[in-house]
């Protein structure tokens, strides 16, 4: 058992094992498998790297062996802040085989967020790139290791030293247990920084294997990774995991632009792939003057904020594909609309659980009673893929899960007599920027840094492009005047993602109070947030 992973209790466990979704197995015994299955066959495509399922399990083995020989034992963490390059997989297939666990960074990452990972998951090592998209990684990764006492290495993809570890002799290691933690997750966030969300082998290739099947992939699908790849989405809803799986290929796309997506399309012939709405919008508008040939798409996925309707209706005339879409979280539950369901369920919701044992519950968010179907409420949810506990945040977790292991979603649902659900708000303290999560406290830190600010309130403002954009409202310490440019230079400059920078700066005299009278930072944002919505 992992340090810090909350289990799921002996007796569900032995359930979902009945039931045959855990099956324990490891990823590394599953690329085994499909190497002996699919060997020949194309797994993945990206820049000039074309490898076969064979080549795939031959390099992950390799780096297994390598990560081994560089000193990394089974148990440790190591973080992954790699974009959307092939050598995404043998890194993270070499680092299960060696027994440790991938922590997922994005790109978008900076020092602020890496330095937390890293410090929060005691990583021995962060595994990264050069240069990517005019941001100097390896310096980052440098830095924060500098001041992280656990981190002995620092990885550069590409490099020769990374080279020379990927040739090492392959040599078998012992398979890790599937019902351990298989890697770290980041949660979007709402309170503070980032929660680590421990996946076991188990549980994670369940939602993969069902994805896969819902998704009806098969070894002739081409599945474009558009989003950025460790992002659970592009990972396996159903992701590159759920492609290789199925024995079908993944074409790793350096960016999600319209040209480079379309282009790929054409190009690999790619069947399936998965965007958040904005991008959906973006390609839906970019399709009508496109001179590429996109009639090898099947299906688009859209999730990781709400697809209105307007523009759930304009994908599959102007891409020609059908659309599907998925609702789901790294802490678990995904829930997709079916490739039968009648078009308003398609178009109208975010789609029903993967599972039969995935447990839904709508609550009333003040009395926590359960309301009848129709009615919106607070989304809670356990099941076999579902986590009990994110990684040793105790406290946390003591408010995050319900006594009986649901865990409190912070989304606002309605569910239809056939169980299809319908996001319809959030009750979290978070903002969806276009599917890229912003924790309203951790911004709020950063400005109040600033020593010009006394107090800050980060809100969602509606956007009509991302869905929302971030709202900082400032209050300045007395005689100073901070400007909204300083502001966000300030941020910026304190090393966090760009998309975290806050959108509009409001400095105001003082905050507004509630009609109670309440200044609580909770009450606070909810009264600035109707007050935005109003403006
Ligand atoms: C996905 O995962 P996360 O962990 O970045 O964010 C989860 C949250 C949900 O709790 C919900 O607030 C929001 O993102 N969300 C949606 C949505 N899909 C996610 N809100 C409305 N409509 C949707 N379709 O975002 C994620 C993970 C796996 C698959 C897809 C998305």
């Amino acid at each position: 058992m992992t340090a810090g992973h909350v289990p799921w209790p002996p007796g569900t466990a032995a359930r979902y094992r009945a039931a045959g979704h855990w099956r324990g197995q490891t990823f590394g015994a599953l690329l085994t498998s499909l190497a002996s299955a699919y060997g020949d066959r194309t797994a993945v495509v990206g820049g000039a790297t074309r490898w076969t399922f064979a080549e795939l399990d031959d390099r992950a083995h390799r780096m297994a062996s390598g990560l081994a020989a560089a000193g990394f034992v089974a148990g440790e963490r190591v973080v992954v802040q790699l974009p959307n390059v092939p050598d995404f997989l043998p890194v993270v297939f070499g680092l299960w085989r060696a027994g440790v666990l991938p922590v997922f960074a994005l790109p978008a990452h900076r020092g602020s967020e890496l330095r937390h990972i890293a410090g929060q998951s005691g990583a021995a090592g962060i595994i990264t790139v050069g240069e990517h998209e005019r941001h100097d990684h390896t310096a980052t990764a440098r830095e924060v290791a500098a001041d992280t006492a656990s981190v002995r290495r620092v990885l550069v993809a590409g490099s020769e030293e990374f080279e020379a570890l990927a040739a090492t002799a392959p040599r078998e290691l012992p398979d890790p247990d599937p019902a351990g933690v298989a890697f770290l997750q980041l949660s979007g966030g709402s309170t503070g920084l980032p929660k680590l969300i421990p996946r076991t082998h188990d549980d994670y290739l369940y939602s993969v294997r069902e994805s896969a099947r819902i998704c009806a992939l098969r070894p002739d699908s081409v599945y474009l990774a558009a989003l950025p790849v460790a992002h659970n989405f592009p990972l396996s809803s159903p992701g590159v995991l759920g492609a290789l799986h199925a024995g079908a290929a993944t074409v790793m796309a350096p960016r999600p632009d319209a040209d480079t997506a379309f282009r790929l399309i054409e190009a690999e012939r790619v069947t399936i792939t998965g965007v958040v709405p904005p991008l959906a919008a973006a390609w839906v508008q970019a399709a009508g003057r496109t001179g590429r040939d996109l009639s090898s798409l099947e299906v688009l996925l859209v999730g990781g904020a709400k697809c209105g309707r307007e523009l759930a209706e304009r994908i599959g005339p102007a891409l020609g594909c059908r659309l599907q879409q998925v609702f789901g979280m790294a802490e678990g539950l995904v829930c997709y609309t079916r490739l039968d369901d009648p078009e308003d369920i398609v178009l109208e919701t975010q789609g029903r659980p993967i599972s039969l044992d995935d447990e839904i519950r709508v609550v009333d968010p003040e009395t926590g009673e359960d309301v009848p179907d129709g009615a919106s409420g607070a989304l809670l949810t356990r099941g076999p893929y579902t986590i009990r506990g994110y990684y040793r945040a105790e406290e946390h977790n003591a408010t995050a899960f319900t006594g009986d292991g649901f865990y409190r979603t912070g989304d606002l649902v309605r569910r239809t007599p056939g169980g299809h659900l319908e996001v319809v708000g959030r009750a979290k303290e978070q903002i969806n920027r276009g599917g890229e999560k912003v924790a309203a406290e951790e911004v709020e830190n950063h400005l109040m840094a600033h020593p010009a600010v006394l107090d800050a309130a980060v809100v969602a403002v509606p956007d009509p492009y991302l869905g929302e954009r971030t709202c900082a409202y400032v209050v300045p310490v007395a005689g100073a005047e901070p400007t909204g440019p300083e502001l966000r230079t300030f941020v910026r400059g304190r090393g966090v993602a760009a998309f975290k920078v806050p959108d509009l700066v409001q400095v105001v005299g003082e905050f507004p109070v509630t009609g109670v009278g309440k200044t609580s930072k909770r009450e606070l944002r909810a009264a600035l947030a109707a007050l935005a919505r109003k403006e």
